[in-house]
């Protein structure tokens, strides 16, 4: 005896209306209670909704596009006997244990660097493919969570399959697209850093490595007052998440140390009044970049990448240095700095500070980087902590340089004093080795003929 009735879309939240972007039943299906029948977005998330009884579907009602809200007739179905006259059962909203990872693709094509797997590492993959997938949706267990529906993860159905093949709870995934959608690319990158061990992997059984920590809090601000929401640039999406990654991987340790630039600064003065028809102008960077070089090749192992359990020494000095740019912060390489003099040096960054500034970076000319400065100096401040550019070990910030009281064994004397702060990775470099590395940039910088030893 058939027993038909209509499936309407339930209590979905603050929602006034949503849009239907996806069918996942069509007529002549059998399906169970609580298999979820379509997926709604809204402009901040996206949710599956499940069917309230089982039976077979007759009749859609509505069709991807439309737009629903809580009573909308999805479908028209025969009841299963059994379900028909009860209400939905009050299963919890998880399904049965995601099915074993395949291999994760290919790095995204971006010129950003991206965690290569730990092949030792296979146990944060493992937790991910055990773990139970959650299924996002406004089912009875859900509500009970009483977890508002806008928290629910912004991707699309394609990105969310994957994400489910491969265990990985899109809760607690950075989204890097528009409006923080989350892309195929941040499900991989996600994959990557746990198979490095770099990150949590929240799935329902909670953290299986790394870091166990709340997901993002979602607020919608417009509760608060009047806002307006702008994507990130591409640079910022990018290299926001390369800093991420590099903050949480790794161990950063920041040695302060100030250098007596008096002299220098006198003698940089000095050579751009000599030079002003040459139109070049000598920077307090291409001075710091020469004596970056001296350091590296005293102490080489803050010229050194980690490659497993190796540290590959280089022996060649490319200085990248950080350009602040409308779109973002890109990092410049200034390559075999070692050959190049004070004015070569301070010419190529100018000319690489202006491409950065206009959008004409090629990849190649931000690759390949020893070793990277980042400074302020122009700007302001007395001191920060600089993130380390990965596969590199330090990173140089220089802040403001400002006259002051200096004892010279007999009197304190007005000097002009620079900022160093040397972030280093300490997997790789001792604090001491650090302090060394500091101190001896501070005297190359304080006596420039030190250069030459
Ligand atoms: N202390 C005091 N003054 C300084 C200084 C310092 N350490 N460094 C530079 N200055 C002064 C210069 O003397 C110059 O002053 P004048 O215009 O009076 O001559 C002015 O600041 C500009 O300096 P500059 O032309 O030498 O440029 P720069 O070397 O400071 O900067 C560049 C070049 C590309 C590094 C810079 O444009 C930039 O992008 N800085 C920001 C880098 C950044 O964002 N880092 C943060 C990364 S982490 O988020």
């Amino acid at each position: 005896m058939s027993n038909i009735i209509e499936v309407k879309v339930p209590d979905i939240g603050d929602f006034s209306e949503v849009e239907v972007i996806e069918l996942l039943v069509a007529s002549g299906d059998t399906i169970k209670a609580e298999q979820s029948l379509i997926t709604v977005e809204s402009d901040k998330a996206s949710m599956e909704i499940p069917s309230s009884a089982a039976g077979i579907v007759k009749s859609l009602k509505i069709k991807v596009g439309d737009k629903v809200k809580e009573g909308s007739v999805i479908l028209e179905m025969d009841a299963a006997q059994e379900t028909a006259a009860a209400p939905a059962p009050a299963a919890p909203a998880t399904t049965a244990p995601a099915p074993a990872p395949e291999a994760p693709s290919p790095a995204p094509a971006s010129s950003a660097p991206v965690a290569q797997p730990d092949r030792a590492s296979a146990a944060p993959l493992a937790g991910l493919a055990s773990a139970p997938v959650e299924r996002h949706s406004p089912t009875k267990a859900y509500a009970d969570a009483n977890v508002p529906a806008r928290n629910l993860p912004h991707a699309s159905p394609s990105v969310r399959k994957f994400a489910r093949e491969l265990g990985v709870d899109l809760g607690v995934v950075m989204g890097t697209g528009e409006k923080h959608r989350i892309t195929q690319d941040d499900v991989r990158l996600f994959v990557k850093q746990a198979l490095a061990g770099g990150v949590g992997t929240l799935a329902a059984g909670g953290a299986v490595g790394g870091l166990n920590v709340l997901g993002w809090p979602k607020v919608d601000f417009a509760k608060f007052g009047p806002i307006e929401a702008k994507p990130l640039s591409r640079i910022k999406r990018i290299s926001g998440a390369n800093l991420h990654r590099n903050w949480v991987m790794i161990p950063h340790v920041t040695n302060n140390e100030v250098a007596d630039i008096t002299d220098l600064e006198a003698l940089r003065v000095t050579l751009n009044q000599e030079n002003q028809k040459s139109g070049i102008k000598i920077t307090m960077l291409a001075f710091l970049i020469k004596a970056v070089v001296a350091a590296l090749k005293k102490f080489p192992e803050f010229n050194a990448s980690l490659d497993g359990d190796n540290l590959v020494l280089k022996q060649y000095y490319h200085v990248g240095f950080a350009a602040d740019t409308p779109n973002g912060l890109v990092v410049p390489v200034i390559r075999d700095a070692d050959r190049k003099g004070v004015l070569e040096v301070a010419t190529e960054t100018s000319e690489l500070a202006r491409q950065a500034r206009d959008g004409k970076l090629s990849p190649a000319q931000m690759q390949g980087g020893c070793f990277s400065i980042s400074s302020l100096g122009g700007i302001g401040g007395t001191s920060f902590t600089p993130i380390i550019n990965a596969p590199e070990v330090a990173i140089l910030g220089v802040s403001r340089s400002s006259h002051a009281p200096v004892w010279d064994g007999q009197a304190f004397q007005p000097r002009l004093m620079l900022p160093l702060s040397l972030s280093y990775d300490h997997r790789v470099i001792d604090g001491a080795s650090a302090a060394r590395f500091n101190a001896y940039l501070a005297a190359l910088l304080a006596d420039f003929r030190r250069i030459a030893l």
